[in-house]
């Protein structure tokens, strides 16, 4: 029995001739080396999964959005206003993320786009300002071909932010770009909502003499309260610095008009203005507006020479 206990191989001579306490020792760094290396793989390849976002009813960020957004920029800084070539627009991109993301989209605030309204600050002319509403493009026509006037959409930030969606989540550096939440169906105090009620605010502080605004004759509606316009522009204008606010309401040609300066929205908007201390005027079909809807419609009677 004793013999046993202290024959050669019980004492762990094994076939590679290495002590039994060795082997001991060897097996457990084996082990150790061995759950370490499932560790590192197992962390690398949770690091490389995309993380799970919180699912919301809208559309997700545009796909390239940071590469869009410093593309415009550069394209406004550098070819559309060159007078703003020195502005940094990688400065601009990351402050402008900086804004929205770690937060969930439906508490971003009016105050965490403040950095970014001072960074890019831009006055623009007095008497050049255009405001629209719900007559995007037309007005954009109108600004394109009149240089010299300024939409929203004709400053940087608006350039910049036009047509894109965007939103963070809290708790990750990313941008959300599977869904982002919806203006009804989520919230609507969201990411990009606030950036352009932020950005038509300031837009409108700083117009100065004489405004207009092109508006839809072709709604029910032409002056709408709920619209961007009707709710924080009109509200947002300086009687001191702005004298005039000048309204043309285009009809669609080839439609029934639904709306026209006599109307109800129009009186409404009218008094509005002179409760603010504001002249209004207004005019319908305003000329050279409706000649660049004539070069669309060029054989419509409406748009005869002696229109
Ligand atoms: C007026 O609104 C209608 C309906 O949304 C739209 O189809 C039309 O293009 C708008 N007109 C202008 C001049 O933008
Ligand atoms: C959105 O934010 C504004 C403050 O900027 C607040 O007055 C308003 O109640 C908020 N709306 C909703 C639906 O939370
Ligand atoms: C109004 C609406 O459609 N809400 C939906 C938004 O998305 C969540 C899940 O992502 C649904 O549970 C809601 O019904």
């Amino acid at each position: 029995m004793a013999n046993h206990r202290f024959s050669p191989v019980s004492e762990g001579k094994s076939c590679c001739g290495i002590s039994r306490r060795a082997q001991i020792c060897l097996c457990v760094f084996l082990c150790l080396l061995v759950g370490v290396i499932i560790a590192v793989v197992a962390g690398v390849r949770l690091w490389h999964q995309p993380l799970k976002h919180r699912e919301w009813n809208g559309t997700g960020s545009t796909a390239h959005f940071q590469d869009i957004f410093l593309g415009r920029c550069y394209i406004y800084t550098q070819l559309v206003q060159p007078e703003f070539r020195d502005r940094d627009c990688k400065k601009i991109e990351e402050t402008f993320r900086n804004a929205f993301i770690f937060k969930d989209p439906c508490e971003v605030t009016e105050e965490d786009y403040h950095p970014l309204m001072e960074l890019t600050s831009q006055t623009v002319p007095c008497d050049k300002t255009v405001f629209w509403s719900r007559t995007k493009e037309l007005a954009h026509q109108y600004t394109w071909v009149r240089q010299e006037m300024f939409t929203l959409e004709n400053t940087l930030l608006g350039y910049v932010a036009d047509g894109l969606t965007w939103c963070g989540d809290s708790g990750s550096s990313e941008i959300n770009y599977q869904s982002c939440p919806d203006w009804r169906k989520d919230c609507k105090n969201n990411s990009v909502s606030v950036f352009w009620k932020v950005l038509s605010k300031t837009f409108a502080e700083n117009a100065c003499g004489m405004v207009q605004v092109v508006l839809n004759g072709s709604l029910s509606n032409a002056f709408s309260k709920d619209s961007t316009f009707g709710s924080v522009e009109v509200h947002n204008l300086h009687p001191e610095k702005v004298h005039t606010l000048q309204a043309w309401v285009m009809h669609d040609i080839g439609k029934s008009p639904s709306d026209s300066c006599s109307g109800s929205s129009i009186m409404d908007l009218k008094s509005i203005m002179s409760k603010r201390n504001i002249k209004f005027t207004c005019q319908d079909n305003y000329r050279p507006v409706k000649f660049l809807q004539c070069v669309r419609n060029p054989e419509d009677s409406s748009c005869s020479l002696r229109m």
